[in-house]
């Protein structure tokens, strides 16, 4: 079949190159000229394995092309962006209003047989909503779940679940959730799906899956939250953190995640609310999860703030930007937040190491905070600060940082004998 997939993000480029591999003639849209003509030229404009000779080569075969202008296809898969809108109260409602946009702009070329697929994290309902719109458009269509003969077209959610860093290989190889607005959407949706993907696909109902995709990452989010609870604990009471969870980790059912300086990203901070959004009464738990690791960037910014103020004459390396370990994305980063700060307050006292940037961030223009490299850091600077867990950071030799202070807010040097964990051993180091 021919493919249209719309928005050509994160998501939404691996996918349509992806699909494209298999052998089907895809058309990626997107709002941004600059966006199309790049892919046009075979590049890429976001970083991620392998991507650039997928892209290049799909291209180069004629099997990939991009547009601004949309065109009938047999298969539309929307992966746009779902943001949330944080009210004055605190609340935070999630905004569909691309998915609306995607279906408005599909809607005028679908015909009898097309598969339309929403990929895009999403609040329950939100397919549904996107089947609505679709029959408002398109009276002369029978629409599933609308219509008691068999549908012109089919409609499904099926969310992808891929980790920034390894997009291409768990594209393929992950299971899918496929959420038909009826079982014959999941068919026929699944069908498609099979064309590329090697790990299972399960099929259900749309608002199954929807929510399924929310779980995943609010189950994740309050793990996080369970083990940041722990490091302030720890802290608290004078304990390794690091050591406290790798024993309880030996035994056999429990898997608790690593602490860090709060949860970035746009998935794992993000979906959770949509969950507590859908159902606020009862969405304690989550509610408390979001908040303990929005509340650890802050707790991070005060230890760090207190450090350096107890050694006004240090020199302070910020270790990372990045909102994860080895990519390059600093998108809602709780590292770039927690360096930025200290660069605002501090000024150039602050230097910052990120391999993964080519310059530092706007907000650190003017700071006084200068970029150096991990060896410049480990020469001239007397404290570190370790903000994400980067493997360049992870290898550096005890030899070579042995006489620093230490904050290392992602435990990655375990055998570090001056690490910074809280007040008191701050003071006493110091
Ligand atoms: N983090 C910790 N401690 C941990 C693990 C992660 O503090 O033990 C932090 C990271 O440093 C980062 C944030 O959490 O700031 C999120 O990182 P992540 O690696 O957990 O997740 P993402 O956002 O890169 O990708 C997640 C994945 N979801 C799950 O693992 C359940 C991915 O599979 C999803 O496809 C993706 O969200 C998405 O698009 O929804």
């Amino acid at each position: 079949p021919s493919v249209c997939v719309v928005g050509l993000g994160y998501i939404g480029l691996p996918t349509a190159a992806v699909i494209a591999r298999a052998g089907c003639p895809v058309l990626g849209l997107d709002v941004s000229q600059k966006v199309v003509d790049t892919i046009n030229r075979g590049e890429i404009h976001i970083e991620e394995v392998d991507l650039d000779g997928l892209v290049q080569g799909v291209v180069a075969r004629g099997l990939l092309s991009a547009s601004t202008e949309v065109a009938p296809a047999d298969v539309f898969v929307i992966a746009v962006p779902t943001p949330f809108e944080k009210g004055p109260g605190g609340e935070h409602t999630p905004d569909i209003s691309y998915v609306l946009a995607a279906g408005r702009t599909i809607a005028p070329v679908l015909k009898t047989g097309d598969v339309v697929i929403l990929e895009s994290t999403s609040p329950v309902g939100t397919t549904e909503q996107l089947r609505d719109m679709i029959a408002k458009m398109r009276p002369d269509l029978k629409i599933p779940g609308l219509t008691r003969e068999t549908p012109d077209i089919s409609i499904a959610y099926c969310p992808e679940r891929v980790l920034p860093g390894r997009i291409l290989e768990e594209l393929i190889n992950n299971d899918r959730s496929i959420g038909g607005v009826t079982p014959r959407c999941a068919r026929k949706a699944l069908a498609f799906y099979k064309r590329f993907v090697r790990g299972e696909c399960v099929t259900t109902d749309a608002r199954a899956a929807e929510m399924t995709k929310l779980v995943e990452n609010a189950y994740r989010d309050v793990n996080i939250a369970f083990a940041n609870e722990l490091s302030i604990v720890s802290d608290k009471m004078g304990l390794d953190v690091w050591e406290v969870i790798r024993l309880a980790n030996r035994h056999p059912r429990v898997n608790i995640l690593s602490p860090g300086p709060g949860v970035g990203g746009h998935c794992i901070a993000v979906d959770p609310w949509f969950i507590v959004h859908g159902a606020p009464d009862e969405t304690p738990l989550i509610r408390t999860a979001r908040g303990v690791n929005d509340a650890k960037m802050h707790h991070v910014i005060a230890r760090a703030e207190a450090l350096i103020e107890a050694h006004p004459q240090a020199r302070v390396a910020c270790l990372g930007l990045a909102f994860k370990a080895n990519i390059d994305d600093f998108r809602e980063s709780p590292a770039r937040f927690v360096a930025s700060r200290l660069a605002r307050k501090f000024g150039e006292q602050i230097q910052v190491v990120e391999p993964y940037a080519a310059e530092l961030p706007i907000e650190f223009t003017g700071t006084g905070a200068t970029q150096i490299d991990i060896d410049d850091a480990l020469e001239t600077c007397d404290i570190l600060i370790v903000l994400v867990d980067h493997d360049v950071f992870r290898v550096v030799p005890l030899a070579e940082r042995a006489d620093k202070l230490v904050y290392d807010t992602r435990g990655i040097w375990g055998d570090q004998p001056r690490v910074v964990r809280d007040e008191e051993a701050r003071i006493r180091l110091a």
